[in-house]
């Protein structure tokens, strides 16, 4: 696994870019937005798998922004699917029907619905298999693709069409129940952050066996705020240390990016109508100074772990 990355700097983004324009997406979508840049690293040779959710909508037929081939399957069964096409591809190339160069990787892309809950099963058993897949979620904090249910995701105070006076839980730490299956890569991202985002995709796709990235999702119609905030809010669930950048490679967390100073959460909370009830009529202290303990209790920890 080579040690450079080919991505330096912003310029050596792509500045072509390989998914169509004109999706049934929501304006603003942050999910889009980071399927597109995963995409572009990844290349053409790209086979999607892809449970229901918003990005179904993606491809509606005849229409398809992917330039290659997307399945379809359901909430569930991503991973299933994805090894239908993986063992597919393998006895192609066995056969000697394709090349090596013509063989696709595999991409699995879901919610947060399909990648903390529902498939959650199916993707265990997978990761114990040693699947050679990328599992990317798109994490919009619930099930948006219904109207923003509170899904396993859903962070502490959010107002969600279930939870309509703010969710009193806490998120799953999805990342964290990847790594304690010792797959072969664990990433968080953020489409705000492309440099990153591009690194991390380049570093993933030169491996093989289960990979995940979790791409935290702005969702502008389930968090209800002006679409064109969509990068401001991303980039300030980073500065905030709401959302680590960090990854996980042969046992090891290392942080991307460590924020500092750290801004204080309410920035975040307060550009977000899900969040609303914390600020108005009453400003809630408690539940806000709750979520900014979280939020430093995770950071403590990692200087700990420093030292
Ligand atoms: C077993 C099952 N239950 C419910 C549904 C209805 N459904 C379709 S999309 C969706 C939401 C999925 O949420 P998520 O995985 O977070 O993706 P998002 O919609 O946010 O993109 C639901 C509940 C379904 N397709 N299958
Ligand atoms: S509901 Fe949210 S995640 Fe779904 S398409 Fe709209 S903005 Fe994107």
């Amino acid at each position: 696994m080579s040690t450079i990355s080919r991505f330096a700097r912003m310029k050596d983004l792509p500045s072509a870019h390989l998914l169509g324009a004109g999706t049934a997406m929501c304006a603003g979508c942050g999910g889009l937005e980071a399927v597109k840049e995963v995409y572009d690293v990844l290349g053409k040779k790209t086979v999607f798998v892809n449970a229901a959710g918003c990005m179904t909508l993606t491809a509606v037929y005849p229409f398809t922004p992917f330039q290659g081939s997307w399945l379809y399957t359901a909430m569930a069964s991503a991973p299933a699917g994805a090894q239908g096409v993986r063992d597919a591809l393998d006895i192609l190339k066995a056969k000697g029907r394709i090349s090596d160069d013509d063989d696709l990787d595999v991409v699995v892309l879901t919610g947060d619905g399909s990648a903390y809950g529902m498939g959650l099963s199916a993707t265990s058993g997978a990761i114990e298999r040693g699947l050679d897949f990328l599992y990317l979620c798109y994490d919009n904090e619930g099930y948006g693709n219904t109207g923003q249910q509170t899904s396993g995701a859903t962070p502490l105070g959010a107002r969600t069409s279930t939870n309509t006076l703010g969710f009193t839980g806490d998120k799953k730490d999805l990342f964290s129940i990847w790594a304690a299956h010792d797959p072969a890569y664990v990433a968080t991202v953020i489409a705000a952050e492309p440099l990153d985002l591009a690194r991390k995709i380049e570093k993933a796709a030169s491996m093989k066996g289960p990979r995940l990235i979790l791409a935290l999702s702005p969702c502008p119609t389930g968090w209800d705020y002006d679409p064109k905030d969509t990068v401001e809010i991303g980039k300030l669930a980073v500065k905030t240390g709401i959302w680590p950048l960090k990854e996980y490679v042969d046992g090891r967390v290392t942080h991307t990016r460590i924020p500092h100073p750290r801004v204080p959460v309410e920035e975040y909370l307060k550009l977000q109508g899900r969040f609303k009830h914390l600020f108005t009529p009453k400003r809630d202290n408690f539940t806000i100074a709750d979520i900014q303990a979280r939020v430093d209790a995770y950071w403590a920890e990692v200087e700990n772990d420093k030292g």
